[in-house]
């Protein structure tokens, strides 16, 4: 039985990477995959929001970014096993996902603070690490690129997350490359910020289809529409069309301040603290301070807002 990790899926047909030698190899699904017996604790749960506490049957079938176990039948690979996934994304779908690189370009589009806020919470909430890239920095200001830098670095100091700027059309910084070494990264962000150049430009002799090729060849905006895992620099990244979905459904309405990292810090009178119109909240206070950022505050009253509209059907 050998070992392997898939890479891709198309048509039914995966293609998977054997993990001793690196051999790419074409495979198919095995039948019974589809029904696998599951204890309350495997990972293959997870994702639901009401767990079963016996042994449970689902279907399952394999998916990109999968461990998995296969072998040769009548000079066809099978794959027979799917180890459990340490996190698997629905849209796009792939699993044991190490970070996510959100994409946000200076300028067309514009860099909307709310889907960053949105984007961050989401995957807080699943427990996915997060790199911010900001792109397009050569089609900006001074002036203007400094406000955005003003703005970020409120992120970084507060949320500790990684940030990177970045003009895809020009060689990029080695500072750059190594946030990629060793890991399974995803590229997500809105259409035309710039993912499939940013790949382009980080894998010498790489070519993906980006919307000025697209609108060339008359195909429109969405050039991407499968995922696909490419190595390189040791790991794997993946380009998608951004997140399908970005509703934050199975969200729960206390948890939500959990995931906006930098209120942590201020002390609220009541335990709870929704941070709305409780008397004695340090959140509030620290917005009127000028220490949160406003639009912080404003992503959480709409994100609160968004969540019992949901909760309401
Ligand atoms: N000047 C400049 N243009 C960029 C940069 N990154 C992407 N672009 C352009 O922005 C457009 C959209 O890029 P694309 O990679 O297709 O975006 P995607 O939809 O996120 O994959 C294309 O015309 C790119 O040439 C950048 O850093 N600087
Ligand atoms: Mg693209
Ligand atoms: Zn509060």
């Amino acid at each position: 039985m050998k070992k392997g990790r898939i890479i891709k899926l198309i048509g039914g047909l995966y293609t998977v990477m054997d993990l001793e030698t690196n051999d790419i190899i074409e495979a198919k699904a095995r039948g019974k995959l589809r029904f696998m017996k599951l204890d309350k604790n495997s990972s293959f749960l997870k994702s639901k929001t009401k767990r079963n506490t016996s042994v449970q049957t689902i279907k399952l079938s394999p998916k990109v970014g999968d461990f998995v176990t296969y072998e040769l039948n009548d000079g066809i690979n099978y794959i027979t096993d799917i180890y459990e996934r340490k996190n698997s994304l629905i849209r796009p779908d792939v699993s044991n996902v190490d970070q996510i690189i959100l994409i946000f370009s200076c300028v067309s589009p514009n860099l909307s603070y709310t889907l960053l806020d949105r984007f961050l919470v989401l995957l807080d909430a699943n427990d996915i690490d997060v790199v911010v890239v900001i792109s397009k920095i050569d089609l900006v200001s001074i002036d203007e690129l400094q406000q955005i830098q003003d703005k970020m670095h409120y992120y970084e100091k507060n949320i500790k997350i990684k940030l990177f700027y970045v003009n895809s059309l020009d060689k990029l910084d080695d500072d750059v490359k190594s946030i990629f070494k060793d890991k399974v990264s995803i590229l997500s962000g809105q259409s035309g910020v710039g993912k499939s150049s940013f790949i382009n430009a980080l894998i010498p002799g790489f070519s993906l289809r980006t919307q000025e090729t697209s609108q060339a060849l008359g195909r429109g905006k969405h050039t991407t529409r499968c995922i696909e895992l490419y190595q390189y620099n040791g790991g794997l990244i993946g380009d998608t069309p951004g997140f399908g979905s970005l509703e934050l459904y199975d969200m729960h309405i206390e948890d939500l301040p959990t995931h906006f990292k930098d209120f942590k810090q201020y002390h609220c009178k009541y335990r709870g603290c929704m941070h709305l119109k409780e008397p004695g909240c340090g959140v509030k206070e620290a917005v009127l301070n000028g220490d949160i950022l406003p639009s912080r505050y404003e992503s959480y009253k709409l994100f609160i807002e968004e969540v019992k509209e949901i909760k309401k059907y």
